[in-house]
This record gives C-alpha cells, structure tokens and sequence, in this order.
C-alpha cells in the first residue's frame, strides 16, 4: 500500500533499524520503545490488523511468530531464565496506530499481569 508507514519500512523507502528480515517478514526496532528490548515483527504483505487476518494468512501470521523467537534469541531474551512479551493491538483501546498487522516483542526488562 502506497500510504503505508510500514509497507514503506518493508521496501526500504522509509528508514528503520532492521534487525532481521527474511522472505515473509521485517523486524525493525520501535521508534518510541517501551522496554529495553522493543522491536516490531510484520508481514512484508500488507495486512491491517489482527483482527483482519483470515485462514489464508496462517503461514505468514507462522513466520511471524518464528521471527519473533529467532530475534529474542538474538537479542539474548529467549532462554528459559529471561523470556519477552508479544502484543497484538487491535483498535483505539489498545492504542493501535498503524494499520499494517505488527507484533510487539517487548523484553528486557520484567512486566506486570495483568498490564496497566
Ligand atoms: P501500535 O500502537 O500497536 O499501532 O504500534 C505502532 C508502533 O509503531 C508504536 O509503538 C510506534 C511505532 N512506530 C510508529 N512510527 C514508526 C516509525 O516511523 N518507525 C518505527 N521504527 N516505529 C514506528
């Protein structure tokens, strides 16, 4: 999508820390972190949001999550004795503001449940 914030990160238009990519899939640190570790996992193909996804998207919403272990490894938060959160938000509640289907990897630092 030509307006896309993300599609824009995803060709190279718009700049961004990439920390992985791979045929499915950009992660890209988050320009405003909330964590000491906060990167962002999307789909090259624009998808808007989570609650848009449909049973043709199953592999990438996969690659997805696959990413998302492989860059928490990188990052040194994915062994049994740290560990990370991964958010979906989805509408006004929940403070969505890009629509371009993204997960949140936050870690790095120890979380409350339920969140604030
Ligand atoms: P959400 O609230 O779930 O829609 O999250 C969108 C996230 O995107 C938010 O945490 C900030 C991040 N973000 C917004 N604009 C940019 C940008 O231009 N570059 C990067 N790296 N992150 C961005």
């Amino acid at each position: 999508m030509s307006d896309c914030l993300f599609c824009g990160i995803v060709s190279g238009d718009i700049p961004a820390e990439i920390v992985r990519s791979d045929d499915a899939t950009v992660a890209f640190r988050d320009v405003n972190p909330q964590a000491p570790v906060h990167i962002l996992i999307v789909p090259r193909r624009h998808i808007v949001n989570a609650s848009t996804v449909d049973g043709g998207d199953g592999d990438v919403v996969a690659r997805m999550l696959m990413a998302a272990k492989a860059v928490a490894d990188d990052e040194g938060i994915g062994g049994e004795d740290r560990g990370y959160r991964l958010v979906f938000n989805v509408g006004p509640d929940a403070l969505n503001s890009v629509d371009h289907l993204h997960l949140h990897l936050v870690g790095g630092r120890a979380f409350d449940w339920p969140p604030g």
